[in-house]
């Protein structure tokens, strides 16, 4: 007999979740037998969500992607052959430097696609920004999830901060808005529930009875995209029930006149029509929330990135985070709101991304929401040069941007030349000329930082890469030295990465022995002010978006396609998060998938009679841009007016080859130029 020997290896959690968990892998004789939640992080508190918690599966996973692969069929037909690295190293380099030869701006045909398939600081934008500045390349506006909402913050707040996670558990009062905590954001929910235990309110606002809406006390089911109009209306009530902390106003605050005016035009009769919910229910949450004024109770507004994917999503965000400052909310620990903590964290960016490399050059943006669009175009003198060459990273395009009809049909452009690092065959990888397989993160170094608490996470690899597979720096690293690129950044190991992604500002002894280091910021960061915005005050009214031709003042701006505003389409459709899914990953993990079932479309029994149309039909969701098919589930979870296709699956798991993103439209957000997934009309008919 031989003996095992068994350790366990600190991680962290590489997902676009808010929790960034703590992580210890179980490795046996070099086998990666177990993921858990590290116990002595305090937010992860020793669980993770049953999707981390198959973590080993995806990794062993029979369809990891381990050799490089070129493709041999058409483009998206999937077929490919083995090849060497080498090989694919050399053609690679060889195709973008028949791009980058040809002028000085022909480099900027070259375009980066990526997101947050691993939110590592090493994996996600470290060595691959610096090849992608040293090429001058195009840049990429990364804008496919949270920069509307982002935006909001800055302007409002002056950065990317809030509420720190742990105190929500003293809140007396949380209005979780825009957020499927339970879902999404599962170490928030713990705090919640410890809150709710020692006797306080839960209020969800979400226009879908979520797993979240069941557990809170109320729960009020607007339209998508009104968020504004209900902001506006609660702040009316607060106005004329003098609700107000005007102390914190008078002190802390900029615009409040103004934004007092606005308001009051907004009495609840007028909000409830546009969010098609009763003035009484406005009239309940507004007296819950200005009751804290009087009693001292500390409120708290957790919102999510699900209210700022429609038109308006800016100013929405914008209105509720003003609202902590009405009441006076910031000035204890417990009170004010959370969207981002991702603000805190001291990354040492340019540093770990030299965009000194550019040397001078400005390339363009592309907008990765528009990735449609902006692969059909052109040459042109506003465009510049039309992209040939798309390396994808850490997305699946293909399956998560907006109008696939278009995306599709930019991918399966002959003479565009796509190389796709990824794990497994993606929707993206289809179109792929090269496939380069990438590492999981049991298999490579990473460094974190998180959006939903204010701790710094170290991942140490766990296991060895599994074939040829490599971490996406270390192929970076290779691409470069193909190219010819000699700078000694590009000879810089990922465990040198990690340490540079934080330098001095974080203890790298402590986060090698314990995982994670907690930042040391404010308990209450506005009690006295202090806001990071030019004036130090919460600023309702802001200069700097007066400056650049916007409404200085945030207002209900109406959804692109609003309710009501089309006979053809007359339901609003949502595709948010599926609770056993991370966007398009774990689609193809089967345990995962057989928890989710299938594609569906959630409806209200009244739409669903409307139309006569029953649980478990196939049908056909459509609209101007596309088709859809899936199966319909008549669910109490669904409001009239609104169907729900729980997201995002891969397209060619769907019953015609596509998946709700067929259906979403390009148009951007007020600020951010973000995406508006969830301002989408659409038309549901039975299949035949
Ligand atoms: N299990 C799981 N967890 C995830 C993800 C996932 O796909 N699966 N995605 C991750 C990502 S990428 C992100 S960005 C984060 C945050 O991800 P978000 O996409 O913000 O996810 P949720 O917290 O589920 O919030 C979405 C909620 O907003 C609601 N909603 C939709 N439109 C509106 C609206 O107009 N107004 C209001 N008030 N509510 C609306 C939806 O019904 C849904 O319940 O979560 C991450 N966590
Ligand atoms: N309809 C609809 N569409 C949406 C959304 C929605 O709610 N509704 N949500 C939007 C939001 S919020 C977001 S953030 C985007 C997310 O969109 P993406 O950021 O594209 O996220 P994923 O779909 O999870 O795809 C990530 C891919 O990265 C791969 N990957 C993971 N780790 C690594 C690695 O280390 N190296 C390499 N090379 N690859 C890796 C995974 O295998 C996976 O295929 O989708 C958006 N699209
Ligand atoms: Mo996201």
């Amino acid at each position: 007999m031989y003996s095992v020997t068994t350790t366990q290896v600190l991680g962290a959690c590489p997902h676009d979740c808010p929790d960034t968990c703590s992580l210890l892998t179980t490795v046996a004789d070099g086998v990666a037998t177990k993921v858990q939640g590290n116990p002595k992080h305090p937010h992860t508190a020793g669980f993770v969500c049953t999707k981390v918690l198959r973590y080993t599966e995806r990794t062993y996973h029979p369809q990891r992607l381990l050799h490089p692969l070129k493709r041999v069929g058409a483009k998206g037909a999937g077929q490919f052959e083995r090849v060497s690295w080498e090989a694919a190293l050399q053609d690679i380099a060889a195709r973008l430097q028949a791009i980058v030869r040809r002028s000085p701006e022909a480099a900027q045909a070259v375009v980066p696609y990526s997101y947050a398939g691993t939110m590592g600081l090493v994996q996600g934008e470290g060595m691959a920004a610096r090849f992608f500045h040293k090429l001058g390349a195009s840049l990429l506006y990364r804008t496919i999830c949270s920069t509307a909402g982002g935006e909001a913050l800055t302007y409002t707040l002056g950065a990317k901060v809030g509420m720190r996670l742990e105190f929500f558990a003293e809140s007396k009062l949380i209005l979780i808005w825009g957020s499927n905590s339970v879902t999404s954001n599962l170490h928030f929910w713990r705090y919640a529930q410890k809150a709710k235990h020692s006797g306080a309110k839960l209020i969800c606002i979400d226009p879908r009875r979520t797993e979240t809406a069941d557990k809170c006390d109320e729960h009020i089911a607007l339209l998508p995209g009104t968020d504004g109009a209900l902001a506006l209306a609660l702040m009316h009530e607060l106005i004329k029930n003098d609700w107000l902390d005007h102390d914190y106003l008078v002190r802390y605050t900029l615009g409040w006149d103004l934004l007092r005016e606005r308001a009051l035009q907004w009495p609840p009769e007028r909000a409830a029509l546009v969010c098609g919910i009763t003035p009484e229910q406005i009239r309940a949450l507004a007296a819950d929330y200005g009751a804290c004024v009087a009693t001292g109770q500390a409120a708290a507004i957790r919102i999510n990135y699900g209210l700022q994917r429609v038109h308006g999503g800016a100013n929405a965000v914008r209105l509720i985070a003003s609202l902590p400052a009405l009441i006076g909310a910031w000035r204890q620990r417990a009170g004010g709101m959370l969207l981002s903590s991702s603000g805190a964290f001291p990354i040492q960016k340019a540093v770990l991304q030299r965009p000194d490399l550019l040397a001078g050059r400005t390339p363009r943006s592309i907008n990765m929401a528009t990735i449609g669009n902006d692969l059909l175009r052109p040459t042109s003198k506003d465009f510049g040069p039309a992209i040939k060459a798309l390396i994808v990273y850490d997305s699946n395009p293909v399956a998560i941007a907006p109008e696939s009809a278009k995306v599709v049909q930019g991918f399966s452009r002959p003479d565009l030349f796509t190389v796709v690092l990824e794990q497994f065959q993606t929707d993206t990888a289809d179109y792929a000329d090269y496939i380069l397989p990438a590492t999981t993160q049991l298999e490579h170094w990473d460094v974190h930082a998180s959006y939903g608490h204010t701790d710094v996470l170290l991942n140490q690899p766990a296991i060895a890469p599994l074939g040829e597979a490599k971490p996406n720096a270390q192929i970076f690293r290779e691409l470069a030295a193909h190219m010819g690129y000699t700078e000694p950044c590009f000879a810089e190991d990922d465990l040198t990465l990690c340490r540079t992604a934080y330098g001095n500002a974080v203890n790298f002894d402590k986060l090698l022995d314990q995982g994670f280091v907690t930042l040391t910021t404010k308990e209450a960061p506005f009690a006295d002010g202090n806001f990071p915005t030019p004036s130090g005050q919460c600023e309702f009214f802001s200069e700097r978006l007066a400056a650049l031709g916007f409404d200085g003042l945030p207002d209900h701006v109406p959804n692109h396609e609003a309710f009501n505003s089309s006979p053809q389409y007359p339901l609003a459709m949502i595709s948010p998060p599926a609770r056993n899914f991370l966007n398009s990953t774990f689609v193809n993990v089967q345990s995962l998938r057989e928890l989710q079932g299938e594609p569906l479309l959630e409806m209200h029994a009244l739409d669903a009679a409307a139309r006569g149309l029953q649980s478990g039909d196939t049908v056909r969701v459509f609209n101007q841009r596309g088709v859809y098919l899936c199966k319909l589930k008549i669910s109490p979870r669904a409001r009239t007016g609104v169907v729900y296709g729980l997201s995002v699956w891969w397209r060619k798991l769907g019953l015609n080859g596509t998946n709700v993103n067929q259906l979403t439209s390009q148009n951007l957000t007020d600020l951010g130029a973000g995406p508006t997934f969830y301002d989408c009309l659409v038309q549901v008919e039975k299949a035949n």
